[in-house]
């Protein structure tokens, strides 16, 4: 009697963990630079015109988006706008679960992403991508990962300036506007719009993980079961 109390507190303490996990989570701004206006950092005038957060956005450039805590999260990409000469393009993703567009798609896509606090964001910015495809260009003129951009070599080298988060209580909004690195710094090359949304994990088949630690747990009990019968 005593041991299916105990089994049924183990197997409802489980899901508790699982459903605290899939909850959690959505993002922050490692913010490396001191909130700017672009107006302030521009040397190429900026043509992005009014997205959402005001013609003269305020935010941060060189800087790099996290996650607030372990979970999964929804990353809604959308097309706002560009102005350069290259075919810009943005991708993120991981695995089988990876999403892109660019100067000629536009329009917008979406993937999930499970991480840990403090992981990056899984997205890249390309200068001037030939030969686009969902796995990637056939080539580029320079291209910046989310968790490694910076401020480098000024307008030499291509980064991306993040707008002040634009949020409602279920989305986090940011602006990211891409400068592809061609001698200015006006940060309307490729405009887009990301949504982070909290995400359930895939629920059809229960994790790995989650089916080790529930293992753990019985055998563990069981263990101890054997060690009182002697
Ligand atoms: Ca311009
Ligand atoms: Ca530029
Ligand atoms: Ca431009």
């Amino acid at each position: 009697m005593l041991n299916k109390v105990k089994i049924t507190t183990a197997f409802l303490l489980s899901f508790c963990f699982l459903g605290f996990n899939a909850h959690a989570g959505l993002v922050k701004i490692d913010d490396k630079s001191d909130e700017k206006k672009i107006s302030e950092i521009a040397t190429g005038s900026y043509d992005g015109g009014n997205v959402g957060t005001g013609a003269d956005p305020s935010g941060f450039w060189g800087s790099n988006l996290q996650l607030v805590a372990d979970g999964t999260v929804s990353m809604l990409f959308e097309f706002i706008s560009d102005h350069a000469a290259y075919n810009n393009a943005v991708f993120a993703g991981e695995g089988g679960d990876i999403g892109g567009l660019d100067n000629t798609i536009q329009g917008s896509f979406s993937v999930l992403f499970t991480g840990v606090a403090d992981d990056f964001l899984p997205f890249s910015f390309i200068a001037d991508c030939g030969g686009f495809s969902v796995s990637g260009c056939t080539s580029s003129k320079g291209s910046v990962q989310n968790g490694s951009n910076s401020q480098g070599d000024q307008g030499n080298d291509v980064s991306f300036f993040i707008s002040k988060k634009v949020s409602n209580n279920t989305n986090s909004i940011y602006y990211l506007f891409f400068n592809d690195g061609t001698n200015d710094l006006d940060f309307d090359d490729m405009i887009v719009r990301l949504t982070v949304t909290p995400a359930e994990p895939p629920q059809e088949v229960p994790e790995p993980g989650a089916l080790a630690l529930l293992a753990l747990g019985m055998i563990g009990f069981v263990a101890r079961k054997r060690l009182i019968k002697r």
